[in-house]
């Protein structure tokens, strides 16, 4: 069987996501486009050849007869409508992150879905598929290094647009590390507090970049996450684990390496799309198939949910410099998995 999908934003990643559904992925087709820029839509249907209509607003989109499941890859402030349109159509939707750029969007989302009685809605959390991160998590549950005592992680970009705000460095930057690392160590954050190093001028000055981020977990484990989005030399994902007994690294991309004019070098990555361009193949066949099959099993709105309390602490330890507890509410048992 074939799934049909209908696309909300076609930029950078819905193109991708589009790309790869269509010409990588089995058991979907894309059947409907949209975005806000019209132009945007049409450019994809034609450059990639679909057979796929494009519409002029994406709630025709959703309740459009054809289309079985959504893709939500608008900007990040539209997705909280965009979502809860699909639940009410009782149709499946995998949405980018974040779910909702606050807290309250995301539980809006986790209520109706509640109300629905089946999951319907899967979050683009992609790093939890990620073949790295999931032989760093193996090392951890084999007790190889012991407990986990701290986390040294970095995420870096080369260069951000001039539309990027301080604050996104957390609700759209950060939020990959808030859920994988809660992933990882199977633990949940109690309070974070932010500092900001001296600032980089090659960022616009609005925008106070590099930033560090300090958690403590439930458990006790420190995490620093530094986020530095003008670092101008790649696109750059670090993570450590400091155990009892030793130390785990997360694995570079791999990198053919070269000795050549005196030097030893590998390569980089400067794109975010390739960094884990096989991460997001295996989380939406994961989509496609959890779909056919009637039940989803990936990163929830409860997960965005959790996330997206977590950001809020991050942003207000942002404005206020102090420690700022994170409390989220027990998951309800329609979430266990
Ligand atoms: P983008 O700006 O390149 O593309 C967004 C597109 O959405 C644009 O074409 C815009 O015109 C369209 N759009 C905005 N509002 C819309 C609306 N209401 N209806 C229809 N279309 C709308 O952004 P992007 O880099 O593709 O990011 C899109 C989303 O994907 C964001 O939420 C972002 O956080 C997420 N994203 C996730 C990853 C990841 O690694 N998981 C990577 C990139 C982007
Ligand atoms: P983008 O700016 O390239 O694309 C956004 C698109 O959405 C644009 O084409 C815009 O016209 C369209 N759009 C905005 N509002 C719309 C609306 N109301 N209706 C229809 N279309 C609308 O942005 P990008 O980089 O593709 O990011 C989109 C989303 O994907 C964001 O939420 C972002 O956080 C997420 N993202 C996720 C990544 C990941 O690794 N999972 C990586 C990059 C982005
Ligand atoms: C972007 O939206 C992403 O999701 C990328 O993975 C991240 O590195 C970047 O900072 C975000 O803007």
């Amino acid at each position: 069987m074939t799934l049909n999908i209908g696309v909300i934003g076609t930029g950078a990643i819905g193109r991708d996501h589009i790309r790869r559904c269509s010409k990588v992925l089995q058991g979907a087709r894309i059947v409907a486009v949209n975005d806000i820029n019209r132009d945007n839509a049409a450019k994809v249907v034609s450059d990639l050849q679909l057979d796929a209509r494009v519409y002029d607003n994406g709630h025709d989109l959703i309740n459009a007869a054809d289309v079985q499941a959504v893709l939500v890859t608008s900007w990040g402030p539209s997705h909280e409508e965009f979502v809860l349109a699909a639940i009410a159509a009782g149709k499946p939707v995998f949405c980018e992150k974040p779910l909702a750029v606050t807290a309250q969007g995301c539980k809006n989302i986790v209520d109706a879905e509640a109300k629905h009685g089946k999951r319907l809605v899967q979050v683009g959390f992609m790093r939890p598929y990620d073949r790295g991160y999931r032989a760093l998590k193996q090392v951890l549950t084999s007790g190889q290094i012991g407990e986990p005592l701290m986390l040294h992680c970095a995420h870096r970009n080369p260069t951000v647009g001039e539309a990027y705000t301080t604050d996104m460095a957390i609700t759209d930057t950060l939020i990959h590390e808030i859920d994988v690392l809660r992933w990882l160590l199977d633990d949940d954050y109690v309070s974070v507090q932010v500092v900001f190093p001296r600032k980089s001028p090659k960022a616009f000055p609005h925008l106070k970049d590099p930033q560090i981020v300090l958690f403590e977990t439930a458990k006790g484990t420190r995490i620093d996450v530094e986020i530095f989005v003008n670092c101008q030399y790649g696109y750059d994902i670090q993570c450590e684990v400091v155990g009892e007994t030793g130390i785990a690294r997360l694995p570079e991309p791999s990198s053919v390496q070269m000795r050549s004019g005196a030097r030893l070098s590998t390569e980089i990555l400067t794109d975010w799309k390739d960094r884990f361009i096989d991460a997001y193949d295996v989380e939406l066949q994961g989509f496609i198939s959890d779909v056919l099959a009637g039940k989803l099993t990936g990163p929830s709105a409860w997960d965005g949910y959790a996330a997206s309390v977590t950001a809020d602490a991050c942003v207000a330890a942002q404005l206020s410099g102090e420690i700022v507890p994170v409390t989220l509410p027990p998951r309800p048992a329609f979430y266990n998995k």
